[in-house]
């Protein structure tokens, strides 16, 4: 059979690296079941074949002319960059990053007052974290789509969950998690599963990893050790209830009425080393009553751990057998599974099996049925159980129907049918579920639709992030940007449409209509409290040693072409933008002293030093806003 030339299979280098994961992990990870796929060819023949099909529109091509705006955003988790950045698609290209976990010298993050409050500070002052590790985003629903309020971030490492405002762009709460380690999976309620008025997102799930301690005594016996979900209310950012399970968490799934909410779990072992964590031939997804654990929160049915005063309800399996009144469902599925997903229709949870070649479709009413007490075996919640190929990850949706899944090993994404999958799985071996399968370069991990997890499907555009990018750009050195993938979803055949570099290294991302949104191009001045809102305000306070500056920019000048303090003192330096002109942006960088952020149009930003040096330091804009942009400064005179 012929291959397409274009395809990485004929490649000596990527063969080799094909070989090398699929036979490590296939070694590695003992006990992965064979998979019969020997698709790799087919499906390159099969991706040139579609590429010259009628039926793929124009509409999606990648190419904007010059000014011509995108049709959709996406925001992308930044991964251990610890941002958000928000991406322009079709064309891939980067508009912004949001910075969230970690300090960012463009705008300041982490140097002035306010994003340091965010942040988080030790009582010295200083940030109390400066690494983070962003996984998850997801935005706030309404009637089943993005109302374009907020959009949420985890941090793995510190445990910490962010919150986007999607008018202004930027981060405005972080809120760290109490006694869990490795917060990874995250999911805003799409509704409240009793109130039929509140169809908007209220709460957000967040699913930890790894099992430690309670408290955290620093035992070694892992047997001892737990895992707690929690919930997170959207507006407070505070953690409203945690329930303790068995097992841990990883990704988090929420269903369209509310009700339920879900984690998929790989290792139900409790093992402490990964040779235990896959001991098991199934683990689970865990499915959790979200109103009977607000009901058990209400009764007092709960315990505190350490010094946290949030809820803890007992989800264990041995505590949750009777239906009738389980917090929890744990759902058998196979092996080390990664991901679940919420298909657009409604109906049904899609866990991928990682080291299992399959995917698990369960069906949601079956689940609320277990929990009425109408469904004898909770097992019988799980209407299919498919092979797709070698290491399934994650799923999206085109709201035609199908599923797509990306096959890590196998490099490649599998579209199949849910409906033809759940006609194969009840016997007709004839329900051809696969519908096509595309090679993708390399080692795909997120992948996601435009609007996949919304009723509002669209089925236009899949977006693949590929772990790997090896040959498909300029060498660069060692380090290898990851390759996001644009794909045609649009016909019966998956077209790979263009490779986008991005700097490492992000994982989910989400992909919506550009109507969904209405940023706020400049900002309000009352929004802020210590606004300088005249000029004439300008001018510096003297309290004992500490003092406060106050200045204003309008370009192409600051209101204080210089202000003197002393050796010694505390300063608060405030700066509000009087300028309202669309895209106007001030920088303000103070030598020697590690300041420099920038202030928007009618914003208003803080840093607060020690003058420790005497000197005359001129302070200067950074951000380029004027003809005399480079005359913009201030002068600052350390008196001795
Ligand atoms: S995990 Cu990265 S590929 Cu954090 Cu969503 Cu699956
Ligand atoms: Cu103000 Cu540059
Ligand atoms: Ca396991």
């Amino acid at each position: 059979m012929k291959q397409d030339p274009t395809s990485h299979l004929t490649l000596e280098g990527g063969l080799g690296r094909r070989r090398f994961l699929n036979t490590a992990a296939v070694v590695g990870l003992a006990g992965v079941a064979a998979c019969t796929d020997k698709s790799g060819a087919t499906a390159a023949t099969a991706a040139s074949a579609a590429s010259q099909a009628p039926g793929h529109s124009a509409a999606n091509a990648v190419h904007l002319k010059p000014g011509e705006l995108d049709t959709y955003y996406g925001l992308w988790s930044g991964g251990h960059t610890g941002d958000m950045r928000v991406l322009g698609l079709p064309s891939g290209r980067e508009i912004h990053r949001i910075p969230c976990f970690v300090p960012d010298a463009l705008v300041g993050w982490g140097v002035t007052n306010e994003s340091k409050k965010v942040m988080g500070t030790k009582p010295n002052g200083d940030l109390r974290y400066t690494v983070g590790d962003s996984h998850h985003t997801h935005a706030s629903y309404k009637d089943g789509n993005y109302d374009g309020r907020y959009a949420w971030i985890n941090d793995k490492i510190n445990s910490r969950i962010a919150r986007i405002r999607l008018d202004y762009f930027v981060c405005d709460k972080i809120t760290e998690l109490p006694n869990v380690q490795g917060f990874h999976g995250i999911f805003p309620d799409k509704r409240d599963p009793v109130d039929p008025k509140i169809n908007y997102t209220t709460r957000v799930f967040c699913g930890a990893e790894f099992a430690i301690p309670l408290p955290n005594t620093g035992t070694e016996d892992a047997t001892t050790y737990r895992s707690l979900f929690t919930c997170v209310d959207a507006e407070t950012m505070e953690v409203r209830w945690q329930v303790m399970i068995d097992g841990n968490c990883d990704l988090t799934a929420t269903s369209y009425d509310g009700k339920l909410a879900a984690t998929n779990q790989y290792n139900t072992e409790r093992g402490a080393r990964y040779e235990d964590m896959m001991s098991a031939e199934r683990d689970a997804c865990l499915f959790f009553n979200v109103a009977r654990i607000e009901e058990a929160v209400k009764a007092g049915k709960f315990k505190t751990i350490g010094n946290s005063k949030v809820p803890v309800v007992d989800g264990t399996l041995e505590s949750n057998k009777d239906p009738k009144t389980a917090l929890t469902a744990y759902v058998s599925v196979p092996k080390n599974p990664h991901g679940v997903n919420a298909s657009p229709d409604q109906k049904y949870f899609i866990c991928a099996g990682k080291l299992s070649p399959t995917v698990t479709v369960i069906e949601l009413s079956r689940v609320l049925d277990w929990f009425d007490g109408k469904l004898a075996k909770l097992d019988e919640s799980i209407v299919a159980e498919v092979e797709v190929g070698l290491g399934p990850l994650h799923t999206a949706f085109d709201g035609r129907g199908n599923a797509y899944t990306t096959l890590f090993l196998d490099s490649q994404v599998v579209k199949w049918n849910i409906e033809a999958a759940i006609k194969f799985q009840k016997g007709d071996k004839a329900a051809k579920y696969v519908v096509d399968r595309l090679d993708v370069q390399y080692q795909p991990g997120h992948v996601n639709a435009s609007q996949s997890e919304t009723i509002a499907a669209d089925g236009k555009f899949l977006a693949v992030g590929c772990k790997f990018s090896k040959d498909r750009f300029l060498p660069v050195g060692p380090l290898h940007p990851e390759n996001e993938q644009l794909i045609d979803i649009s016909g019966e055949k998956m077209v790979l449409l263009a490779d986008h570099p991005v700097r490492g290294e992000p994982h989910d991302f989400i992909i919506f209509k550009r109507e969904l949104l209405s940023p706020k191009p400049v900002y309000a001045l009352d929004d802020f409290p210590l606004a300088v809102k005249d000029p004439k305000e300008s001018g510096v306070v003297r309290n004992g040693r500490k003092v406060t500056v106050k200045i204003t920019s309008q370009a192409p000048a600051f209101s204080l072409r210089e202000f003197k303090v002393k050796k010694g003192d505390e300063v608060t330096l405030i700066l509000t933008n009087l300028d309202k002109v669309e895209d106007l942006t001030h920088g303000f960088a103070i030598p020697k002293y590690n300041v420099n952020f920038i202030v928007n149009p009618q914003e208003t930003a803080s840093v607060t030093f020690i003058a420790d040096t005497p000197g005359v330091f001129w302070a200067y804009c950074t951000h380029f806003c004027h003809a005399l942009h480079l005359e913009m400064r201030s002068r600052m005179i350390v008196e001795a």
